[in-house]
């Protein structure tokens, strides 16, 4: 049974989840069959169009992502989510990597929608992350048992504050490539360039910013207009790709790629990250993760860069709107523990009309309102 409408209209959730933005579905309001699903995601969204102007995503991979909701069929485990990330100018869908971000909306999603019942003042829903295997169990208040999104956490690259939504991740080694160092290295050279690959939840290519001819405390729009850079990187990640065992990555939106500074404002690193080209606003929750668990271990490039806080205190991921502080135990061979602080935020909650199938789509060149392209 699903709750589409008789005029085409689709159930959907508009979340903030930490500092990404995306439309939540429950499973069963989607089409079982994952091609119908997706040719109906991208009309959903606007998607191939670099403004997204027919579709609710907001015309920046952070924007237009997906999360499929299910109740679990696992022991112990309250849901299952499901992690879609569309293109924005190009009409793709993929499920080869996780969202640590919009993971932090789907707890109070399953309480909004009844797949969990809230506790007195905290829930803890436990939550399976489809795409690696890997489960976190997500925290926050639930005060007269229904999702409360108002509080007093800042995260950086939100303006003020909002409920807290405690993250804790198990399993997260390997996620995409089934290996923590998936190169089986902890150091390689790619086109001269010395990097540390890793799946922390991410799969990550870790390089000195220096390396690559940057400072590393560059502005978004800066790195963003340095052609020559994005060229190196896209170099760099198809051959990193390849030897982390993800094939060919020219279309994939993983392995993403970081570059590490010494932090300049108490911090463990200073990063600066391209998902997989355009440069990330902040950072990834579980490409923090991957980040962090990088530079902790010797030998690892960032590792010198890094100043390690005191035992027990979370270590800040340095990015361009702030820090992204990130729980790590790290003992050397295996991960002990990893977690975040996120918040997020239901912004709208109703009926999504998608665009009608067979419509021309403005990237199409006889089609769209500026007709045939040149
Ligand atoms: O790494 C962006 C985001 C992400 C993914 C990306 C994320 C994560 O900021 O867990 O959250 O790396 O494409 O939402």
């Amino acid at each position: 049974m699903n709750g589409r409408t008789p005029d085409g209209g689709v159930p959907c959730m508009l979340m903030r989840g930490g500092t990404s933005k995306g439309a939540y579905f429950l499973a069963p309001d989607l089409p079982d069959d994952p091609a119908e699903r997706d040719d109906l995601l991208l009309r959903i969204m606007g998607t191939p169009d670099p403004r997204q102007i027919d579709g609710i995503g907001g015309a920046h991979p952070l924007t237009s992502k997906v999360a499929v909701v299910s109740p679990s069929e696992r022991p112990g485990v309250d849901v299952d989510y499901l992690f879609l990330q569309l293109g924005v100018d190009e009409p793709t869908v993929s499920d080869r990597q996780n969202c640590g971000n919009l993971l932090a909306g789907v707890g109070p999603f399953a309480v909004e929608r009844g797949l969990v019942r809230a506790g007195r003042d905290r829930t803890s829903v436990r939550i399976r992350m489809v795409n690696s295997g890997g489960v976190a169990t997500a925290t926050f208040p639930t005060p007269g048992r229904a999702a409360g999104y108002g509080g007093a956490t800042a995260i950086s690259g939100v303006p003020g504050t909002a409920a807290p939504v405690d993250l804790a991740f198990e399993d997260t080694a390997g996620s995409a490539t089934g290996a923590l160092l998936p190169t089986g290295n902890v150091r390689d050279v790619v086109d001269g360039v010395e990097v540390t690959c890793v799946d922390n939840g991410m799969p990550v290519v870790v390089a000195a910013a220096g390396d690559l001819g940057v400072t590393g405390y560059e502005s978004v729009p800066g790195l963003a207009a340095d052609e020559r850079l994005r060229e190196r990187v896209q170099s760099l990640r198809l051959q990193a790709g390849a030897l982390m065992g993800l094939g060919d990555v020219a279309g994939a939106s993983v392995p993403k790629t970081t570059l590490v500074a010494p932090p300049r404002d108490g911090g463990l690193i200073c990063t600066r990250t391209f998902i997989p080209l355009r440069v990330h606003a902040s950072i990834g929750v579980l490409g923090a993760v991957s980040v962090a668990t990088a530079v902790l271990m010797d030998g690892a490039v960032g590792h010198d860069l890094a100043r390690l806080p005191p035992p027990g205190e979370a270590m800040g991921v340095e990015h361009p709107a702030g820090r992204l502080d990130v729980r790590v135990e790290f003992d050397g061979t295996s991960i002990r523990t990893a977690g975040v602080v996120r918040t997020a935020r239901k912004l709208f909650d109703g009926t999504v009309f998608p665009r009608p199938a067979g419509v021309p789509r403005p990237a199409d060149p006889q089609g769209g309102p500026d007709g045939p392209r040149p």
